[in-house]
C-alpha cells in the first residue's frame, strides 16, 4: 500500500508540466485585474487598519509590530500606487507618512524587516517624487538604525532601541547580516554620508568572509563572536537574499568586491545545493563545512532563485528551477512554505501570501520574452484571487491543503505580491527594468544615480 502510494507520488510529482504555451492572455485585463484586486486590499486596509502598521484580515482589526505604528503597509505600499498609476491616492498617502511618520520612539526593532521595507520603501518613492521629505525621514532612520553594526566583527546586531540605539540579538544569520547594502548604499548616495555604504558593505564582506573552504555560508552566525552556531546550508529563509545582494550590489553600485563574491559564492551553491530529483532541478540544504547532502527541502521563500540565476544571466538553470516552483504550486493550486521534493510530502503548508514565484515569473518574461511566462502568470494569480480573497481584504492560508485562510495579510502583499503581478502585465513603460534594482522588498532603486542628481538639480522628478 505504502509503495502503491508513493509511486503515485512520484508520477504526479514527475508528471509533464502543463504546456503553458498559449500566448492567450490579455495584457491589458490583467493589469486591470491586478490593479483592481490591489485595491480590493488596499481598500480593506484603509477601512479597518489605516493609520496602523498591518491589517488582521479575518479579525478586520489592525496591529502594530511593536505596539506603536511605523507605517508598515502605507511605506511599503506607496511606490506600487505610483507605479499603478493611482496617483491621487499616493500623493494623499505620502503626506500621511509625511505628517505622521516619526521613528523617535523607544521600541526595539529588527534592523532587517525595518531596512527592506521603510527604509526601501522610503527611498525608492523618494526617487519617483522627488518628495525630500520622504529622504529626510530615510536618514533619520538609517541614522537610528546605524548602532547595529557597532559589533566586534561589524555584523549588525538584529535588533535595535530606535531612540536609545541600544542593540540586543547577537545571534543572527546571513540574511539579516547580508541584505542592508541596497538600502544604506542608496541612502549613502542619496545623502553624500558615505558611512551608510561602508557600514552595510562591510557586514556583507565579513559574512562573505566566514565562508566554509568549500564556500558556503552557514544559517546561524554569532556576530560577537564570528562564529557559525547552525551550520546548514541552503537559499532559503535566513539565507537567501544574501545571495540576492552580493549580485544586485554588484550591479547597482558597480562594485568588484561584490562581483567578485557573488561568483565565488554562485559556483559553491550550484556545486553542493543545486539537485538533480528525477530529471527536475531543485536547490536542497547541505553541510556548509562537509557539503553533505541535507534535508531536500525546497519552499515559497526559495522560489525567488529564478529572478536571481535570470539576473546573473543564467536563464537556462533560471527556466529549469522556475518549472520545479511551478510544480510545487500546482500540487495544491497554490504553494506551501515547504515541501520535500523527493517525497513530495508538503512539510510546513501556510502561505502567508508571499510573492516570490510571481517574481521569479516577472523576471523570467522580462528575459525570454517568452508568452509561456505571461501564461503561469496568469495560472499564479487566479489560484491566488481564488484562495486568498476574502470579502474585504487578502489573507494567507494556514494550509494549502485545506485552503483554510490565517488571519495575516502582511505589507509586503502591498510591496511585492501585486507590484510583481502588475510589472508582469504592464506597458513596459511603467517601470523600464534596465534601469532599476529592485531591493529584496520589490522596492525599485535606480541605477544611475548621476542623472539622478541633475534631474533633482533641474527639479524634475522620475
Ligand atoms: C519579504 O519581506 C522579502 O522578500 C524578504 O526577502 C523575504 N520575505 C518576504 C516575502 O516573502
Amino acid at each position: 500500500m505504502k509503495t502503491i502510494k508513493y509511486l503515485f507520488v512520484l508520477l504526479l510529482l514527475s508528471a509533464a508540466l502543463p504546456v503553458f504555451a498559449q500566448g492567450c492572455v490579455n495584457r491589458k485585463e490583467m493589469a486591470e485585474k491586478v490593479k483592481a484586486e490591489f485595491l480590493h486590499a488596499w481598500d480593506g486596509y484603509k477601512k479597518y487598519a489605516w493609520g496602523h502598521d498591518d491589517l488582521l484580515p479575518l479579525s478586520k482589526k489592525p496591529t502594530d509590530w511593536y505596539g506603536q505604528s511605523l507605517l508598515m503597509t502605507p511605506v511599503d505600499a506607496l511606490d506600487t500606487l505610483y507605479l499603478m498609476g493611482f496617483t491621487d491616492e499616493a500623493d494623499k498617502t505620502r503626506k500621511y507618512i509625511t505628517d505622521n511618520l516619526n521613528f523617535d520612539k523607544d521600541i526595539s526593532v529588527q534592523n532587517f524587516e525595518i531596512t527592506i521595507r521603510l527604509l526601501g520603501g522610503l527611498l525608492s518613492s523618494y526617487q519617483m517624487t522627488g518628495d525630500k521629505k520622504l529622504l529626510d525621514l530615510a536618514d533619520d532612520l538609517g541614522k537610528r538604525l546605524l548602532p547595529v553594526f557597532d559589533s566586534p566583527t561589524g555584523m549588525p546586531y538584529r535588533y535595535v532601541n530606535l531612540k536609545t540605539g541600544k542593540t540586543r540579538g547577537e545571534v543572527s544569520n546571513p540574511a539579516e547580516t547580508g541584505t542592508l547594502l541596497i538600502e544604506f548604499g542608496t541612502l549613502a548616495r542619496m545623502t553624500g554620508k558615505q558611512v551608510y555604504y561602508d557600514k552595510a558593505k562591510r557586514a556583507l564582506v565579513e559574512t562573505y568572509k566566514r565562508r566554509s573552504p568549500i564556500g558556503l555560508v552557514g544559517t546561524r552566525i554569532n556576530v560577537d563572536t564570528g562564529k557559525w552556531t547552525v551550520t546548514d546550508s541552503h537559499i532559503s529563509a535566513e539565507i537567501d537574499s544574501y545571495y540576492e545582494y552580493l549580485l544586485k550590489c554588484w550591479l547597482l553600485f558597480d562594485d568588484a568586491d561584490c562581483e567578485k563574491m557573488w561568483k565565488d559564492s554562485i559556483k559553491a551553491v550550484n556545486e553542493y545545493l543545486a539537485d538533480e530529483v528525477r530529471g527536475e532541478l531543485w536547490y536542497g540544504h547541505a553541510d556548509m563545512n562537509t557539503g553533505e547532502r541535507g534535508a531536500r527541502m525546497y519552499g515559497a521563500l526559495d522560489a525567488f532563485f529564478p529572478a536571481v540565476l535570470a539576473l546573473s544571466g543564467d536563464l537556462r538553470h533560471a527556466r529549469r528551477l522556475q518549472e520545479s516552483s511551478m510544480r510545487m504550486w500546482l500540487r495544491h493550486g497554490i504553494e506551501p512554505e515547504e515541501i520535500d521534493y523527493v517525497k513530495g510530502e508538503v512539510g510546513d503548508a501556510g502561505y502567508p501570501l508571499r510573492p516570490e514565484i510571481v517574481e521569479s515569473t516577472y523576471y523570467l518574461y522580462h528575459y525570454t520574452a517568452d508568452l509561456d511566462y505571461m501564461d503561469m502568470g496568469k495560472v499564479l494569480f487566479d489560484n491566488f484571487v481564488q484562495h486568498c480573497r476574502t470579502d474585504e481584504a487578502y489573507a494567507g492560508l494556514k494550509s494549502v491543503v485545506t485552503k483554510e485562510k490565517a488571519d495575516t495579510m502582511q505589507s509586503f502583499l502591498f510591496a511585492e505580491t501585486f507590484k510583481y503581478f502588475y510589472l508582469l502585465y504592464s506597458p513596459k513603460s511603467v517601470l523600464n527594468f534596465q534601469d532599476f534594482v529592485f531591493n529584496t522588498e520589490a522596492h525599485p532603486v535606480r541605477k544611475d544615480f548621476k542623472s539622478q542628481r541633475t534631474r533633482r538639480a533641474q527639479g524634475k522628478s522620475n
